[in-house]
């Protein structure tokens, strides 16, 4: 098309392709999977599908550690299962973006193979080595360079045996940072990107992207509980992160302007960042995710040490982002994706309440100013997993997490409840297409279980139901489709104060929308009068009997109105 911010109107559907569909029995998802249950994605009328890393990997953090960024893992499929898929999604009128995984590496990608053999290899500073803390010998405890900890757990540095020398690395050991001080290890990384976009991708969604500019004096951080320093302050949003980022847009997509949609996953960043990182005149990114409303449930000792979690400051959160971002910056839309629990269990009721949150929430978050992403089975109302024990884990920073309590004394119990409330593996459970056998996912045995769930909650079961959460995507997928409003309106929240109602309106030209929703289990009433609108969507029932300048609500119901 002709409009450069394409992707005002679109919604983003993310895949995490391991847990997807099935496509030769071997209990894990891949590319010709992915291809056969195009159809609901077509059905629900997203608009571009965002695909989680299928490049050549070991898989110890699930294909965050890439060792060919320029081959599909033979797990998912090959090459010329890329290319079919990529012309069979432009032939349904939809787009791809890639995940780009490149503030690390696999230990195993040839880069790091060359650049961990000599002090003097020509890769060597492709990654970050550095001795052990003077006066100390290499493996000596608290030799390591910095006292930063890992995301995954324990030091961020690891001592390599063949040269003596620690390498940093922000998340698993197995996944090294890449030095991006380096302009070599920059200008890979931007042919390698060029070399995708000319195979026909329509993107990229650029994995913890704001962490790749680094404070070159490498501090020590302020320690936490662990012991171990936070090293945050002195990498993320880095001194070079803006430099960085528009050296990229110029090398990459400098004469492909309107084409393609970038997002860069940026935990930690500040909305003040986010204008800057989102302003079309400073040709950095379309998009961020940033993280606000999903840490907050995070308590003092991280997000493994979970806090409940408020509406107001859920409403407190999103608002302002909404209203800082205004008309300069853009916002992504989330409440899920692999990282996170099942947006329905941690936000909403996956009990009484399960359809009646699941599609509130979804109201709120869509006809937000930005664009949405669905995560994969959030578009049926996927919950959270029954892992019983630790066993049934998959994840790599919940495992490393366990083993490290548990060592550390904690109660093996207690540190199973908070996996089970908040770890990653609760989305990365197989997509419930039907109530049949492994929910229609796979012949064989799946990589991690099914959730039993699966025999009422599955997506053939929702097709064809008017009130089912996935039919009230649809529809508001296709809001954003046909009101110019729910694209380009601006917003302003009101009920600021209140503890329940989420409610917001949307005005573009002679446009209002209205949004309402109570994200509570107990039916309430509130001033607001909607005598001038018309009802253009609702989760609920029958009307609520309404007075004038009052409007009850059910629990969970969303509603939202239109005047013109
Ligand atoms: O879930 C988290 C750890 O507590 C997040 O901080 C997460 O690590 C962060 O969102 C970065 O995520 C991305 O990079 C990771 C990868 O494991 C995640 O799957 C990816 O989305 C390292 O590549
Ligand atoms: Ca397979």
């Amino acid at each position: 098309g002709t409009d450069p911010h394409w992707w005002r109107s679109a919604v983003v559907y993310q895949i995490y392709p391991r847990s997807f569909a099935d496509s030769n029995g071997d209990g894990i998802g891949d590319l010709p999977g992915i291809r056969s249950r195009l159809d609901h994605l077509q059905r629900l009328g997203v608009d571009v599908i965002w695909l989680s890393p299928i490049y050549r990997s070991p898989h110890a953090d699930n294909g965050y550690d890439i060792s060919d960024y320029h081959d599909i893992d033979p797990v998912f499929g090959t090459l010329a299962d890329f290319d079919d898929l990529l012309a069979e999604i432009h032939r349904r009128g939809m787009k791809l973006v890639m995940d780009l995984v490149v503030n690390h590496t696999s230990d195993e990608h040839p880069w790091f193979r060359e650049s961990r053999s000599s002090k003097d290899n020509p890769k060597r500073d492709w990654y970050w080595w550095r001795p052990a803390r003077d006066g100390l010998a290499p493996g000596d405890p608290g030799a390591e360079p910095t006292n930063w900890e890992s995301f995954f757990s324990g030091p961020a540095w690891t001592l390599d045996p063949a040269t003596g020398e620690y390498y940093l690395h922000l998340f698993d050991r197995r996944q090294p940072d890449l030095n991006w001080e380096n302009p070599d290890v920059r200008h890979a990384v931007y042919a390698m990107m060029r070399w995708w976009l000319d195979r026909g991708v329509d993107g990229f969604r650029m994995d913890v992207i704001n962490l790749i500019s680094k404070d070159t004096a490498l501090p020590d951080g302020v320690p936490g509980a662990s012991g171990l320093g936070n090293g945050f302050p002195h990498y993320a949003n880095g001194p070079r992160i803006h430099e960085f980022m528009q050296e990229m847009h110029r090398e990459v997509f400098a004469g492909r302007e309107g084409q393609y949609l970038t997002v860069g996953e940026m935990p930690g960043v500040t909305w003040e960042d986010a204008v800057l990182f989102t302003d079309p005149a400073r040709h950095e990114l379309d998009m961020v995710f940033q993280f606000e409303h999903v840490n907050l449930d995070h308590g003092p000792g991280g997000k493994f040490d979970p806090l409940p979690l408020r509406v107001s400051d859920l409403k407190a959160s999103l608002g302002r982002w909404q209203r800082e971002l205004g008309s300069t910056g853009w916002n992504s839309l989330y409440l899920g994706n692999h990282d996170q629990p099942r947006s329905v269990s941690r936000f909403g009721d996956d009990g009484a309440h399960w359809r009646e949150s699941a599609t509130a929430l979804a109201t709120v978050l869509h006809l937000h100013r930005g664009t949405p992403y669905v995560y994969q089975g959030e578009e049926i109302g996927m919950t959270n997993a029954p892992f019983a024990a630790v066993e049934d884990l998959r994840d790599v920073e919940s495992l490393n997490h366990y083993r490290g309590a548990v060592a550390a004394g904690q109660d093996p119990e207690q540190v199973m409840a908070a996996v089970r409330h908040i770890g990653r593996d609760n989305a990365r459970t197989p997509v419930q297409w039907d109530d049949g056998p492994q929910a229609g996912f796979t012949t064989g045995d799946p990589w991690i279980a099914v959730n039993p769930n699966h025999a009422w909650l599955n997506a053939a079961a929702q097709y064809d139901s008017p009130g089912s959460i996935f039919s009230h995507y649809r529809r508001l997928i296709e809001l954003r489709h046909t009101l110019p409003v729910v694209a380009h309106g601006d917003f302003e929240m009101l009920l600021p104060d209140h503890p329940a109602v989420y409610a917001y309106r949307r005005r573009h030209e002679d446009t209002t929308l209205l949004v309402v929703a109570n994200l509570a289990g107990e039916r309430t009433e509130i001033d607001l009068d909607v005598g001038r609108y018309d009802l253009l969507l609702s989760n609920g029932g029958p009307d609520a009997p309404t007075t004038a300048g009052r409007l009850a609500l059910a629990p969970w119901e969303a509603r939202v109105y239109v005047a013109t």
